[in-house]
């Protein structure tokens, strides 16, 4: 019988029994093709989501590396860090927590941990714009030794901004100590800006250096 040729209206029965619709075969192919696709969109998600905290924590790495620069400009030094997570600078502490209270900003990183901070001591101390002018001088021309460092010791910093990363921990060569944290009980030698992740290292770095606010200041 030719289904085609009848009055009634065509069932999906008509197409299956004529062998036109889907085989078993066919189904389980479609099946299997819906399967993958849904195992890709689990695997992607995560992915994205972890895409998207990086992205977000190295703009505000970004923003409050901005933040700190303006803080110098506008005050004529720039904030110790702070012991603890309080966000207030502790005298005396050239490396730990952002003061993020101090500066009046927000201090976490988009995986909700405080982000670390660490200063060259001879920028904390001084009380104007040109008293901070003549000892970041001082620093480049080595009348006074820099002590903050980048990239091997090949950026002389003036300040360094952290984010622990994903893995919620610092990582060396940012700790030394492998507690986690950045403390004065870690040396003055970080990572380079930008680094890029590796299975031991997943921190977001940012520096200003001291030429580059001393340009600021002209
Ligand atoms: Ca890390
Ligand atoms: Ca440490
Ligand atoms: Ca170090």
């Amino acid at each position: 019988m030719n289904v085609f040729c009848t009055n009634r209206p065509i069932r999906a029965g008509d197409i299956l029994n004529n062998g036109k619709g889907f085989t078993l075969i066919e189904l389980a192919f479609v099946l299997v093709i819906i399967g993958l696709l849904l195992g890709m969109g689990a695997e992607l998600l995560p992915m994205l989501i972890k895409q998207n905290k990086l992205k977000e924590t190295r703009s505000i790495v970004k923003e409050v590396k901005t933040a700190i620069t303006g803080y110098a400009l506008a005050t004529g030094r720039l904030p110790y860090a702070s012991n603890n997570t309080d966000g207030s600078e502790n005298s005396g502490t050239y490396t730990g927590y952002l003061p993020y209270a101090t500066l009046g900003i927000s201090g976490n990183d988009s995986y909700q941990k405080t982000l670390f901070y660490a200063v060259d001591p001879h920028l904390t101390g001084t009380a104007s714009t040109a008293e901070f002018k003549t000892a970041l001088s001082e620093l480049i021309n080595a009348t006074h030794s820099p002590s903050l460092f980048c990239d091997s010791g090949n950026i002389q910093a003036a300040f360094i901004v952290i984010s622990s990363g994903k893995n919620l921990r610092a990582d060396p060569p940012n700790d030394d100590n492998n507690n986690g944290t950045i403390t004065n009980a870690d040396n003055n030698h970080f990572e380079k800006p930008g680094a890029p992740e590796t299975a031991s290292y997943d921190d977001v770095l940012d520096a200003v250096s001291i030429t580059y606010l001393y340009g600021r200041l002209e």
